[in-house]
């Protein structure tokens, strides 16, 4: 599912962040120290290989709601932002984190040019965010960033499972 706002077109799409070889930036569901976990962070750093988390950890710790940059290295990709979002019931206000977060990984991929960015959804898997609130943080930042966006032209939400897919076109649709 696709819908525009101005010049910048956003979908959602099952499959796996590790395959989308036709995007510029990916976004990690990282850790604080920006090492290698379980999860995206895990099938990130696989598909990188060890350059990645070379690179990535003298740039933490993170705070939640942070996010840096590293190269793609292995990953069909120019850029990883790695990006710490909050685990929910305990960073607080979680949806302020949440949507501080996007805005973060979406300057970082502006400054560095990117035009095409792909999301997984950061927090609903190990940081127990309920999936239908965080896609609701998560596309109501985009619609108010949108029009601020100079280089990013394509935001991807690549969703692991049927209902992660629903609940983000759910809220696709009402957002935009
Ligand atoms: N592609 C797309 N989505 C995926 C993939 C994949 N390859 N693998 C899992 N998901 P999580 P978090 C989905 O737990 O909640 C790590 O250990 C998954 O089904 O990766 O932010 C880090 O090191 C879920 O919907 O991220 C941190 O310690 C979503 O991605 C911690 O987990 C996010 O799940 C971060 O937890």
């Amino acid at each position: 599912m696709k819908r525009t706002a101005g010049a910048v077109t956003v979908e959602c799409v099952r499959g796996d962040i590790t395959a989308q070889g036709d995007v510029d930036a990916v976004v990690n569901a990282a850790n604080a120290r920006l090492e290698p976990g379980g999860g995206v962070a895990g099938a990130i750093h696989r598909a990188a290989g060890p350059g990645l988390a070379e690179e990535a950890r003298p740039l933490g710790p993170i705070d939640p709601g942070e996010a840096v940059i590293t190269g793609g290295h292995e990953l069909p990709n120019r850029f990883v932002i790695h990006a710490l979002g909050p685990v929910y019931g305990q960073d607080r206000p979680e949806a302020e984190l949440l949507s501080r977060l996007y805005r973060n990984a979406l300057a970082l991929a502006e400054e560095n040019g990117a035009v095409s960015v792909a999301f997984p959804a950061i927090s609903t898997g190990i940081f127990g965010y309920p999936i239908e609130e965080a896609a609701d943080v998560a596309l109501r930042t985009l619609r108010d960033a949108a029009e601020g966006l100079r280089t990013v032209r394509l935001v991807r939400f690549v969703l692991f499972s049927e209902q992660d897919l629903d609940a983000h076109e759910r809220a696709l649709a009402e957002t935009f």
